[in-house]
């Protein structure tokens, strides 16, 4: 077996390392989304769309996965590729994951937010954009199923901007949890949590910025006083690409019920459920996934070039 140190594992691309030695803004994307978030070849080009769409906005993209047995920031096109093109096939990797998939470099690794953050945080990256996070999944109380993603939240230095959490999570849990955290959340132009597909949630959030230099200079106030952890960034989706509430609403509960009849649990839920519920909306919530996660890129670009 071969021995790895961190600096050994870290793989930036050249534009990445130029960047970052350069203080020039950056922006981490994930790949998990890629491979288990959104179908072949939708996948491939939303993550090239989005790439673009943060140059646009004056900052490099990083998209983040492990390939050849390393932890890459910066993957270019092709690296892009092989992830959308292997779809499910790819290893979904958070936090425990990691380790393994190193010591096993024939596999595809696909990063979720949390093991995003880990590698955008090694890098020195520092705003990360991407649909939205894991959380509470509703009947946590008796699966205990809660995503790493909150939990790493808690500890990596890395703001994560999203579009707030879908309703096949428990909301009210994921907030609860985050506190527990020390994670705030701030709603950009939003007072309370976006549900992902739809703009608005009974739920506040915990502070309302309107500015990506207001939300900029609050991570700096944090970081700077020593407070290590992450922060969500809740971006509603555009209005004219959210979908109709309760449409939304018996989609999730509908794809809820499949996956309970299918015994479906564990890492295997979040993409079942986002692949039912792009079926029974008929592609209809793909597309919204698309554009939030578009836009989210857009107001990260701006986070990352105000700090
Ligand atoms: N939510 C989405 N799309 C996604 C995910 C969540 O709308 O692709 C992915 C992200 O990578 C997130 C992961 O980090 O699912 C959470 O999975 P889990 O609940 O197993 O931690
Ligand atoms: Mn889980």
């Amino acid at each position: 077996m071969n021995s790895t140190n961190a600096t050994d594992a870290l793989c930036l691309s050249d534009e990445i390392k130029q960047a970052l030695d350069s203080g020039r803004p950056v922006v981490a994307l994930e790949s998990t989304i890629i491979s288990h978030g959104m179908p072949w070849p939708q996948n491939v080009e939303t993550a090239l769309k989005v790439e673009n769409i943060v140059r646009e906005h004056g900052a490099v993209p990083a998209t983040i996965g492990i390939l050849d047995g390393r932890l890459c920031a910066g993957l270019t096109q092709a690296q892009i590729e092989t992830i959308g093109k292997a779809g499910p096939a790819a290893v979904k990797v958070s936090r425990r994951d990691l380790p393994f998939i190193l010591q096993n470099s024939s596999l595809i690794g696909a990063t979720t937010v949390a093991a995003t953050m880990i590698i955008a945080s090694m890098a020195g990256i520092r705003v990360f954009a991407t649909g939205g996070i894991g959380g509470v999944h509703r009947g946590a109380e008796n699966t205990m199923d809660i995503s790493a993603d909150l939990s790493e939240l808690g500890k990596t230095s890395v703001a994560v901007v999203c579009a707030g959490a879908k309703s096949i999570l428990d909301i009210g849990l994921t907030r609860e949890y985050l506190e527990t955290q020390g994670v705030p959340v701030i709603g950009y132009q939003t007072e309370v949590w976006p549900a992902f597909y739809t703009r608005r949630t009974e739920f506040p959030v915990d502070y309302q910025l309107d500015s990506a230099d207001d939300i900029a200079a609050t991570l700096r106030s944090k970081w700077s006083i020593g407070l290590d952890g992450g922060v969500v960034v809740c971006v509603p989706v555009p209005e004219a690409y959210a979908m109709d509430e309760s449409i939304m609403e018996s989609a999730i509960s509908k794809a809820l019920d499949d996956m309970n009849n299918l015994g479906i649990t564990g890492k295997d839920t979040t993409p079942f459920l986002l692949e039912r519920i792009a079926k029974i909306t008929a592609g209809d919530s793909l597309e919204t996934n698309i554009q939030l996660v578009i836009n989210n890129a857009i107001v990260a670009s701006g986070i990352a070039c105000s700090l």
